[in-house]
């Protein structure tokens, strides 16, 4: 029997890292367990939004629906799974595109940023085995969980500082669902702007809302220099007409859309170009003299703003179907503060830090504060193309120029 346990344990422990170590797990996460159960909640919404269209196709939309759905419960106790999640993690500079042709020399977690998705269930156990094969030395702290203190993950005091080249491992019990966030704790303010970072959910042992989607959203802040080390902008690729080749219609069309963008964005640049913008020609504000580091700086002097590591119009979109009862997890790990505003839509925080609110509000913008993580929710009964985008309009560029940072299309599919 034992024999048995262990060996489904180290299968769903290889399983895992298959997916932990996918380069491309940033935004949406569609859980599996959703699927399974057919008639909870979201099928319920979605059945109600298709009939009420069916009968009153010019009805008004209200938040009625919204109002009714269920609030996250928090469990009295959870009992221990026996389910091991083991992660591997390694520490290390790669270069990362923020949007098309801006690259910075990234700390990563497994060469992306954010790193690897850490998901397990309340009462699992999670090992990670971190490697620092950076230039210097490093730690994890992880943020919001209730861990034993010398896994806290923060040097000088409840750990040494794990030097290049070490391996430490962190191990601990998920003793409470939520989203939560892993980072570095040394050397932070460069370490953790550099993208030394990632997102880590717990999902309850028992849950009564079911959503139909799920996306994370880790929200970074960069300042990217743009005079030595030829980091920064790069040539626009070319996306003449022999590049569509190949694509389908719906991609052909999101793909011209974003070149408009991107043609906005240069518009912008050519506006500024003049003696008082010195570097505009380099399509980067300037630094200050002296700055010659070449890649990501440390500071509050951010110049690009990022959705799990990629600036607007390279976010991932929220794609939804109509009626469907979708969660976002909202994640601030920037040292700015990002009024969330959903258009078209109004939305329900139902959690905050991982805690269930009992008496969910419903609003169309969100505070999220550095540190902070909401979890929201919205049933998509308006189709139509929507953004959703932080509200302090500095942090929808890139580098001063509109649109750009901090924003993602909600988009209806089929
Ligand atoms: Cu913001």
């Amino acid at each position: 029997m034992k024999h048995v346990w262990h060996t489904i344990a180290t299968f769903s422990a290889l399983l895992l890292l298959v997916s932990c170590s996918s380069v491309n797990q940033r935004a949406a996460i569609e859980s599996s367990h959703v699927k399974q159960q057919q008639l909870h909640d979201g099928e319920k919404v979605r059945s109600l939004a298709k009939s009420e269209k069916k009968d009153s196709s010019d009805s008004i939309l209200t938040t009625k629906k919204l109002r009714s759905l269920p609030a996250l419960s928090e469990p009295d106790s959870i009992q221990p799974t026996g389910q091991l999640r083991e992660i591997k993690l390694e520490a290390k500079i790669s270069k990362w595109e923020l949007v098309s042709g801006v690259k910075a020399d990234a700390y990563t977690f497994n060469a992306t940023v954010p790193g690897p998705l850490i998901r397990a269930k309340e009462g699992d156990m999670i090992r990670v085995i971190l490697k620092n094969s950076l230039p210097e030395e490093t730690s994890i702290h992880w943020h919001g969980l209730h861990v034993p203190n010398k896994m806290d993950g923060v040097p000088a005091f409840t750990q040494h500082a794990i030097k290049p080249g070490e391996t430490f491992t962190y191990e601990f019990v998920a003793n409470h669902a939520g989203t939560y966030m892993y980072h570095s704790h040394f050397n932070s303010i460069q370490q953790i702007d550099k993208g030394l970072y990632g997102l880590l959910i717990i999902d309850p042992q028992n849950e009564n809302l079911k959503h139909d989607r799920e996306y994370t959203f880790m929200f970074g802040g960069w300042n990217i220099a743009n005079e030595a080390g030829g980091q920064g902008k790069e040539e626009m690729p070319n996306m003449g007409d022999d590049a569509m080749t190949g694509m389908s219609n719906d991609q052909n069309v999101s793909q011209k859309k974003k070149e408009n963008i991107r043609s906005m964005m240069n518009k912008g640049l050519q506006t500024k170009s003049s003696p008082n913008h010195p570097h505009a020609q380099m399509e980067m504000p300037s630094k200050p003299s002296g700055d010659k580091t070449g890649s990501t700086v440390m500071g509050m002097d951010y110049n690009y703003w990022t959705i799990n590591g990629k600036s607007f119009p390279d976010t991932q979109p929220i794609e939804v179907k109509n009626g469907e009862l979708v969660r976002l997890r909202l994640a601030n790990i920037s040292n700015g503060v990002h009024p969330m505003h959903l258009h078209g839509h109004d939305f329900r925080v139902i959690a905050k830090d991982g805690h269930p609110l009992t008496n969910p509000q419903i609003m169309n913008t969100v505070t999220v504060n550095p540190g902070e993580t909401y979890d929201i929710d919205f049933i998509a009964d308006n189709p139509g193309e929507w953004v959703f985008h932080c509200h302090e309009l500095h942090h929808t560029t890139n580098a001063d120029i509109e649109p750009g940072g901090l924003m993602a299309l909600v988009k209806y599919v089929k």
